[in-house]
């Protein structure tokens, strides 16, 4: 399998904490890519039309994206299903948390894109509005702890950690862990985790 892959991207991070888990993390090559909403890349929108990250193509040429799509994929196809439960109001659990960390991580990474541009391009209420979306998430997630404390390890939780993780790389003058004590005692305990030292960001590519 290949992956449109860079080490800046929570997204990508996710998926490959998933394949560490899955313990096929060597089965994917990476394919190392530069993307940026101002840049359409030639080479990605031959198999993502629009041009994102990350994405897979197949051992037999299927292109499956996004993130969360490929995250089911690997795990149906080589986790039997272990990170997802197949039916019933767990699966929707699961599903609609994985959801909610992923609309977390786009706003973290639209919240850093408006952040480092010049003062005069910065729309400092996408800013402000940012900080409001991201406290409210991360609330969300303490008050749900316990799911993430006790259930064993799911879709949801490996996203939870690439979100968390990018905050420090790209936010890190957020200040969450005092106001959210719990998430950031999970978060320190999953970041001991082969798959998520395995997969560090770096500014890199
Ligand atoms: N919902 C998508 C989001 C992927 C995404 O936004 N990726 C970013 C990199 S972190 C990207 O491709 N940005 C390039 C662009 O917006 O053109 C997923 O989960 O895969």
């Amino acid at each position: 399998m290949k992956l449109f892959w860079s080490s800046r991207s929570p997204f990508v991070r996710k998926v490959m904490i998933v394949a560490h888990e899955l313990g096929i993390a060597e089965r994917i090559e990476h394919v190392r890519t530069v993307v940026h909403p101002a840049k359409p890349n030639a080479e990605v929108m031959a198999f993502h039309p629009i041009s994102k990250i990350p994405a897979l193509i197949s051992d037999d040429g299927q292109a499956i994206y996004d993130s969360r799509v490929i995250c089911e994929y690997l795990d149906d196809r080589f986790g039997k299903g272990a990170l997802l439960p197949a039916s019933g109001p767990g699966r929707w659990q699961v599903l609609t948390r994985h959801s909610m960390i992923d609309a977390l991580t786009e706003t973290c990474v639209m919240w850093n894109g408006e952040r480092r541009k010049p003062q005069e391009l910065r729309d400092e209420q996408i800013v402000a509005a940012s900080a409001v979306r991201v406290t409210s998430g991360l609330n969300a997630l303490e008050a749900d702890i316990a799911f993430f404390e006790e259930e064993g390890l799911t879709l949801a939780h490996a996203a939870a950690a690439s979100a968390l993780a990018y905050l420090d790389f790209r936010l890190d003058t957020f200040a969450w862990r005092e106001s959210q004590p719990r998430l950031s005692r999970w978060f320190a305990e999953f970041s001991k985790r082969p798959s998520f030292v395995e997969t560090a960001f770096a500014d890199v590519y």
